[in-house]
């Protein structure tokens, strides 16, 4: 069976029908100056950091057929799922549905809601637009999942104690075994990003596993080769 050299010990990888790579809020807001992660004080330069490593993921995924799930965080123009809590958290002066240089701040369908450039997805790939941190609550991702028959997730984007932490949290609670590629994630707090990793695989992988994306392309390799021997000599 493929593995990935994984902490705190190796993942067994299912089937690449069963495996989904989960690529969560790569946009325009979170990485470019101008969106939300700059209007909440943000230097957004550390989470572009991650871009190439997230695009050799999601080709590796396209090469074989295998499962990629986009999410982007963003509220609907009229804000009736943004709640009063969420819009006015903090003290910024641009606020969600607020409009600054990239359009309406994280509104779905403006431009700065959009995916960076060069993780665009392709016409056949799924796009979850969510209202909250985690992207299982108030979306169709359970149910996206389960059609597919997915049982593993792969876990990259920003940010790694927010968005991907909870997004993380909700698929263990839900069975899924998860692991999260400790280069294709980043946090405008690189010691945030570093707790997370820490407390993702502490008490033998209490929320999973963490694992470089060589590691992981490494065990992807082997799970592409034994499927094909299989394929080959059933
Ligand atoms: C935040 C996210 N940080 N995608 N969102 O508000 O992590």
């Amino acid at each position: 069976m493929a593995q990935i050299a994984a902490q705190p010990y190796d993942y067994t990888l299912p089937t690449g029908d069963r495996l989904a790579l989960i690529i969560i809020d790569m946009q325009r807001d979170f990485l470019e100056p101008g969106g939300f992660g700059e209007a909440l004080g943000n230097d957004v330069t550390p989470l572009r950091e991650i871009v190439p490593t997230v695009q050799t993921l999601q080709q590796a995924f396209r090469d074989r057929g295998w499962l990629i799930i986009q999410t982007v965080e963003g509220h609907h123009p009229d804000l009736s799922d943004c709640p009063p809590a969420k819009r006015d958290r903090g003290n910024s002066e641009l606020k969600i549905g607020d409009v600054g240089p990239m359009g309406r701040i994280l509104v779905l369908g403006e431009p700065g809601n959009g995916i960076i450039p060069e993780l665009t997805p392709q016409a056949n790939e799924t796009v979850i637009a969510k209202p909250g941190k985690g992207a299982f609550y108030a979306t169709a991702l359970a149910t996206t999942l389960q059609r597919h028959g997915i049982t593993h997730l792969l876990f990259t984007g920003v940010t790694t104690e927010v968005c991907v932490q909870s997004t993380m949290r909700e698929a263990n609670d839900r069975g899924y075994e998860c692991l999260l590629i400790e280069d294709g994630t980043a946090s405008y707090f690189p010691e945030f990003k570093q707790a997370t990793l820490d407390m993702v695989r502490a008490q033998g992988g209490i929320v999973g596993w963490t694992a470089t994306a060589e590691q992981v392309l490494a065990g992807l390799a082997q799970l592409a080769a034994e499927t094909t021997a299989t394929t080959l000599h059933p």
